[in-house]
């Protein structure tokens, strides 16, 4: 029995994003997705609320570095429970994850079966948060090694609601980036900065910890499917006043796998959103940019 999307259409950033309920099904010990109208979503287990700090973790095709990232961050001993949100690997990914939960019973794995963007994995694993644990706080990290899961207790010793692991501030570092690719990721921030007046130096950085209520602003309102979501969700932050702060941080240019970002089709987005906030900041605030009124942290 495996998962069976029933929509394909990935969320756009223009566009509300669709509301699509999901319910889960086990298969050889993995959750498998299936995406239903709300109204049909029916869940075969039990929400559980466990752990006050979860992890999220945006997975494709990652079979060279996704145990060792698994293992890191259990042994980080600050996380609860770990979500990854897988979007249909075919190299293997999903055979060390299987194994890993053996070892990790709080380890979770939904499997989409259609590529769907960054974005989009992210906001599933958000709803996923919000549904199935009451935590408090919600790291995300790629699956590549390029963020350390040791740093994740620097992060998180950081009170703020969007705590960014930062490669653009004093004592942050990019190890074995080639200039090009050095330029290219500090043009982008340095335009989104600019355009968009955050004072946030490293917006592209996916290394981050959220809380509960930021999620549910970010959930509410956000639409990117691809990498511009990152951008998107540090301007959800600052436009709705979240406090923000930056942690330096060692990023390491992957050592296996393919960037599945670093793409002419994810620039052109992510450049193409900073672009249109920036000339019609308030387009979505029209429709109703919304607040769950939660407490902010102090
Ligand atoms: N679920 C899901 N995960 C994704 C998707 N695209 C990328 N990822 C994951 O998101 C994280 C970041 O993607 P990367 O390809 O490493 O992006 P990047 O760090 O900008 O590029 P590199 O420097 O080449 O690694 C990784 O864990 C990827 O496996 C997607 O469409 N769906
Ligand atoms: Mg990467």
């Amino acid at each position: 029995m495996s998962g069976t999307r029933l929509s394909d259409e990935p969320p756009s950033c223009f566009l509300s994003a669709a509301d699509i309920g999901t319910r889960t099904l086990y298969q050889k010990g993995l959750r498998y997705v299936r995406e239903l109208p709300s109204t049909a979503s029916t869940w075969l287990e039990g929400r559980f609320s466990v752990g006050e700090i979860v992890g999220l973790l945006p997975i494709l095709n990652e079979a060279g570095t996704i145990r060792e990232v698994v293992d890191g961050v259990f042994s980080s001993g600050s996380i609860d429970r770990l979500l990854v949100v897988d979007d249909g690997s075919v190299d293997g990914t999903l055979d060390q994850l299987d194994s890993a939960r053996r070892q990790f019973p709080q380890l979770d794995v939904e499997v989409r079966h259609n590529q769907k963007g960054l974005g989009s994995a992210l906001l599933h694993g958000f709803r996923e948060a919000v549904r199935r644990y009451a935590f408090d706080r919600l790291v995300v990290l790629d699956g590549d090694l390029s963020h350390d899961p040791a740093t994740i207790p620097t992060l998180l010793a950081k009170p703020y609601d969007l705590v960014v692991g930062s490669r653009y501030i004093r004592g942050g570092r990019i190890e074995n980036w080639g200039l090009p690719r050095r330029w290219i990721s500090f043009a982008a921030n340095l335009m989104a900065r600019r355009l968009l007046g955050l004072n946030v130096q490293d917006i592209t950085s996916g290394f981050r910890v959220y809380t509960k209520p930021l999620v549910e602003t970010i959930l509410a309102n956000a639409a990117c499917g691809g990498y511009e979501f990152q951008v998107e969700t540090v301007w959800l932050a600052s436009r709705q006043k979240y406090t923000i702060a930056e942690v330096p941080i060692a990023f390491v240019e992957r050592r296996a796998g393919e960037s599945k970002l670093a793409t002419p089709e994810e620039a052109f987005k992510f450049a193409r959103f900073v672009v249109t906030k920036a000339v019609y900041p308030r387009k979505r605030e029209t429709k109703g940019l919304r607040s769950p009124g939660a407490g902010r942290s102090s």
